[in-house]
């Protein structure tokens, strides 16, 4: 497989005025008829360049004619992926008939059937196992689709903008026609077929324009479509108020299926939502799955600006959609919920899976510069990564002329396909400075590290900070250059209160520009202990020589949410890693009474907000441990992990079983904030107490098992009793789970998932069985993730065992998906990729087992770019 350039983008040879479709959708065939009005791009310097059609190797074409003329086999080559038609006059209509059969696509990519229902998944490059076409994003253009199929089998024929005509056929079909008026390119083409029922709504947007919406689904699910309605119009609001994004459609339809790679698509005018994004009930979604769908909802339709009016020149732009979306919907998330939970959860994310992504063998910039799948670059770095450079770009420029940049980044490039640099010079010409250096977040790889030291200079009442930047190398790029990083930082005096700083306000935001660089601070009357990086305020990693001392005090009086909670997780992060160099040295294990006396008096602080407290009390996660390892030892990691829950939960656990029964309130579900804390609270007092062992607490979780009267209780409770030692109660609570919700899929993926990520011995024979079990469907991705994925990448004590056969495992399916699957095959191998962090025999083990999928044959690109750059 070759590898594509940045460098090499060319503008396309030809633009599409207009594109007509026509999809005769069929059991055992699907024809499409595509009639593409193309003419000579004036931007492109050659004239004599052909017209390159890319066309995936699953298309049977039966006949192609420009103008009307049938084209004859030397009238055009078909090389590898591309149909090139030489000689061509500036501007004709090319007509193309392929034929198709989406019943056996298994990759769901093009057009597909979930469920015995129609639809589509476009891109990157679905479009291309469509019909040929310039399936490349800066070629946009107006679209008209018509659909026909039996009447019965699919009643519901649905394509992207307004539909504008239909009507019955013989046979007992039936057809629609659907026109989009904004231009597009392909891969926000969508097209589903299906026997499906919907809710519907209205909104009216600020102008006064009375927008129709619709949520369709199978009719079994219609009654968990309230919430992701409630969502679309909160964003859709949203949008208007805060950023003047106003809906350009008459009609706004998501479709929700069950067969899907990603996580939802933002196809013009009809968003496709994998059910598990979507379908939301109090007694079968968990309060993390509502605000998945709230912030995916979301998402989608905050791409139909930062995303589809706007959209990217060509796919190394990724980040200009997806990290400004999830910028926005993280705003809109924190608006609707607690603003630090939600920053929390997204850094804890960036800190563990991203900064490892960085730090491991797919390490790309925010803007890759090169590659050979594009399907790999979904990433971490591209969605995260992205959405915290578009957070600096706002800390830098404030939020009001961060809205001026993008009020003219959207006026500017209204209906183009554009770059980062182009967002980039947006903001600069919004704020009239020079943005050249910050830049380099794009296009430089790895997380930077950040070391400072504070000097206090009593007689001048002058405070400094030292800090010194650096970033290591990374798999694609030796050396980088200093980046511009933002450096939210707050002073306290001994008494807790802030101290004013330079320019009177509590909190300035330093711009570290050079690899060293002093920042002073004059009139502090007091050494004042530094509140660092508030909110997260860059991507980096953060050195400071706290003591405990000052971490608990901070804990405690530092006005940034973020900071309170992350000195909670550095003092823990500190102790938990004296106590792995422990294990490791056969020490005894013996916790120090600074974690516990702090957890202590968080616990008994009335006033905290019970999100918060719940996240204070969470330890690092393993994940989190071994991303900040050197050399992961999972059985440290791990043991002492458990070591330290145990004794805090033996030490506090009057404390938490008070906690649980003031939060164990009866009241009707709700998926506010307020509810939402009371119930993470009260799971996370129970899972302290299970961790005693004792059988109280066992008749406890199995009472909330019981009697839980929504998701969130009902599967807290399991997972504690699957994931105890108490094997008997194990098996009851997992089979009268399975009898109670087995025609309920998503709760059966929990099910699997719950199983997965057993930590308790014999794991990997259970998940083997589980691959039998008539729940399990290896040609459903959301199945997969929840058994293979949740297994290998969560189960760090099964997966990692030392025997290997987890490792086998895992490259077992993955030589099964490879051909099935290769974008799922590719995601799954991300466990293995991380080999050279292990000790020599694991690290040998997994090495071995990359080697054999590569020597399996057949490798799609997508698994063997993964592979190729893990190995090189
Ligand atoms: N554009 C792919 C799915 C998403 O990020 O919205
Ligand atoms: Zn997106």
């Amino acid at each position: 497989p070759s590898v594509i350039y940045l460098k090499d983008y060319e503008a396309p040879a030809f633009l599409v005025e207009q594109t007509d479709l026509r999809f005769e959708l069929e059991e055992e065939q699907t024809l499409v008829r595509s009639q593409v009005r193309y003419s000579r791009n004036p931007g492109c310097v050659s004239r004599q360049r052909p017209l390159v059609l890319d066309g995936h190797e699953s298309l049977e074409l039966q006949r192609l004619s420009i103008d009307g003329e049938v084209l004859s086999a030397q009238d055009y080559r078909r090389e590898g992926e591309q149909l090139v038609i030489p000689d061509l006059p500036d501007s004709f209509t090319l007509e193309c008939v392929t034929r198709i059969e989406p019943q056996n696509n298994t990759a769901l990519e093009g057009l597909y059937k979930s469920d015995g229902m129609f639809c589509t998944q476009c891109e990157a490059e679905g479009f291309r196992r469509i019909t040929f076409y310039q399936d490349r994003p800066d070629v946009m253009g107006l679209f008209e689709t018509t659909i026909v199929a039996d009447k019965q089998r699919y009643p519901v024929l649905l394509s992207n903008g307004n539909l504008v005509d239909g009507g019955d056929e013989e046979g007992g079909k039936h057809w629609v026609r659907w026109q989009d008026p904004f231009p597009k390119p392909a891969y926000l083409f969508a097209l589903v077929g299906g026997d499906l029922e919907y809710v519907e709504d209205r909104y009216t947007t600020c102008s006064g324009r009375q927008i129709a919406l619709k949520i369709f689904a199978e009719a079994k699910d219609l009654d968990k479509l309230e919430y992701a309605m409630t969502s679309l119009k909160q964003s859709m609001q949203w949008d208007e108020q805060v950023y003047g994004r106003e809906y350009d459609l008459d009609i706004f339809m998501i479709v929700a299926v069950d067969f899907f790679n990603m996580g939802a698509m933002e196809n013009k005018g009809l968003n496709i939502f994998n059910t598990s994004c979507v379908l939301a009930h109090p007694k079968t979604t968990v309060d993390t799955g509502f605000q998945r769908v709230e912030g995916v909802v979301a998402h989608e339709y905050f791409h139909n600006w930062s995303g589809n009016r706007v959209t990217c020149r060509d796919w190394f732009q990724l980040s200009l959609k997806e990290g400004f979306t999830v910028f926005r919907d993280a705003e809109f998330s924190a608006d609707m919920n607690s603003r630090t939970v939600k920053r929390i959860e997204d850094v804890t994310l960036l800190r563990t899976a991203q900064f490892a992504e960085d730090a491991g063998p797919m390490a790309h910039p925010v803007r890759p510069a090169s590659f050979i799948e594009i399907s790999n670059f979904y990433t971490l770095t591209v969605y995260e990564k992205g959405c915290e450079v578009v957070r600096m770009l706002r800390t830098l420029l404030g939020a009001e002329t961060f809205r001026k940049g993008s009020d003219l980044y959207f006026d500017r490039h209204d209906g183009q396909a554009v770059t980062t640099d182009d967002f980039v010079q947006a903001m600069a010409d919004a704020s009239g400075r020079d943005m050249s250096r910050f830049k380099l977040w794009y296009s430089q790889s790895g997380t930077p590290q950040l070391s400072i030291s504070g000097e206090y200079d009593a007689e001048h009442q002058r405070y400094t900070l030292h800090m010194h930047q650096s970033c290591p190398a990374s798999a694609d790029m030796a050396t980088k250059q200093p980046f511009l990083i933002p450096v939210a930082v707050g002073l306290l005096d001994p008494q807790g209160g802030e101290i004013p700083l330079n320019d009177g306000a509590t909190t300035e935001v330093l711009e570290l520009i050079a690899a060293e660089q002093s920042f002073v601070f004059e009139n502090i009357p007091v050494e004042p202990i530094p509140s660092l990086l508030r909110d997260f305020s860059a991507p980096v990693k953060l050195q400071f020589p706290y003591s405990s001392e000052q971490l608990v005090f901070l804990m405690q009086h530092d006005s940034d949410g973020f900071n309170r909670w992350d000195a909670a997780q550095q003092l823990a992060v500190g102790i938990m890693s004296g106590l792995i160099g422990d294990y490791q040295q056969g020490r005894e294990l013996r916790l120090e009474p600074a974690l516990i006396r702090a957890y202590e008096q968080v616990l008994s602080n009335q006033g905290l907000d019970k999100a918060m407290v719940a996240k204070v009390l969470t330890l690092p996660t393993e994940a989190y441990l071994s991303e900040l390892a050197e050399e992961i030892d999972v059985d440290a990691i791990y043991s002492v992990r458990r070591f330290v829950r145990e004794t805090i939960a033996a030490a506090l656990a009057p404390v938490f079983l008070q906690v649980y029964h003031d939060n164990n309130l009866v009241e009707e579900y709700s998926p506010d904030a307020a509810s939402v804390a009371r119930r993470s609270l009260k799971n996370l007092a129970l899972a302290y107490l299970m961790a005693t062992g004792k059988e109280d607490y066992l008749m406890l979780a199995q009472q909330q098992f019981d009697e839980a009267d929504n998701m969130t209780d009902s599967q807290a409770a399991l997972t504690l009793i699957v994931h105890s030692e108490h094997r008997q109660a194990a098996s009851v609570v997992l089979e009268s789970f399975y009898q109670r919700w087995q025609n309920e899929s998503l709760v059966v993926n929990q099910w699997l998932g719950v199983q997965a990520s057993d930590p308790t011995a014999g794991a990997l024979m259970r998940v083997q069985a589980l691959l039998e079990h008539p729940a399990y469907d290896s040609t459903n991705p959301n199945k997969i993730r929840a058994l293979i994925a949740v297994f290998c990448a969560q189960n760090i004590l099964n997966f990692h065992n030392s025997d290997g056969s987890g490792y086998r495992f895992l490259a077992d399916q993955i030589i099964v998906l490879n051909t099935q699957n290769p974008q799922i095959a590719s995601r799954l191998l991300t466990p293995l990729t991380r080999w050279r962090k292990y000790p020599a025999e694991r690290s040998a083990l997994m090495k071995a087992e990359l080697e054999r999928i590569s020597v399996s044959g057949n490798l799609s690109r997508d698994v063997f770019e993964v592979l190729s750059k893990s190995l090189a």
